[in-house]
């Protein structure tokens, strides 16, 4: 998979070298390139930003730049097969990102995730993209946040690591929070008893119908107390 990721920071990316996706790079499982927006502007001064027609607070990214990067990232397709990119803006005002979201894309054999800053980007930078590729505005949650590169981050290592290889036990893949719709149980580890606190009787019996059954109950209840949403719909 080819991921594309455009931002006027850079830097904010660097973490992406570590662990099991930094593994990936390396052995070219996952083609993650950064881009600087600056690279595409033409002025002296490097400007990516202007002030919002009909007024308001705050600045808003010019359409300039982003069409000119989308051109040249669009047309780098990891191969021949590779039909048109998915191109991700993240955005609170996007639809919410979830596991299924990520499996998604995963699927795809190149994303260019365009990182606003400021109030946002001109709106016509969305519909210029969309006779490029599929447009996706994502967000992360309904908070806010300065810009896109966290929430990229967060996406990218979201999607990363259900890229085959990437994740060396894939077991480890489906019993996630979230994989089946529940959150996932709790986890203990040597010693058996910690500070006066033991780990449940049922996980040292040796009965894996009964371990199986505990764990599909305690998440059934942990998602019923902290997450009762997941259960309704
Ligand atoms: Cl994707 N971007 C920004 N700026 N804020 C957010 C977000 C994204 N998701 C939640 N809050």
């Amino acid at each position: 998979m080819k991921i594309d990721v455009v931002s006027i920071f850079p830097s904010y990316f660097d973490g992406l070298s570590l662990s099991l996706l930094g593994k990936a790079r390396a052995t070219g499982i996952v083609d993650l390139r950064i881009h600087d927006l600056r690279d595409w502007t033409g002025d002296r001064h490097r400007t990516v930003d202007d002030t919002p027609y009909g007024g308001g607070a705050g600045m808003v990214m010019k359409p300039e730049p982003w069409g000119l990067a989308l051109d040249e990232l669009a047309s780098s397709s990891p191969s021949e097969a590779a039909g048109a990119p998915t191109i991700i803006f993240p955005s609170p005002a996007g639809e919410v990102f979830r596991q299924s979201t990520a499996r998604e894309f995963a699927q795809r054999e190149h994303l260019i995730i365009g990182c606003g800053r400021y109030e946002g980007i001109d709106e016509r930078v969305f519909e210029y993209a969309a006779t490029l590729g599929e447009v996706r505005l994502v967000s992360l949650g309904d908070y806010v946040l300065n810009g896109g590169e966290v929430a990229a981050m967060a996406m990218i290592e979201a999607v990363g690591r259900l890229i085959p290889g990437v994740v060396g036990n894939p077991a480890s893949l489906v019993e996630e929070s979230h994989e089946d719709g529940l959150l996932e149980y709790g986890s203990y580890t040597k010693p058996s008893v910690w500070r006066d606190r033991a780990v449940p009787d049922v996980l040292l019996s040796g009965n894996h119908g009964a371990i199986a059954t505990w764990r599909r109950e305690q998440q059934i209840e942990r998602t019923r107390a902290r997450r009762p949403d997941l259960l309704s719909d």
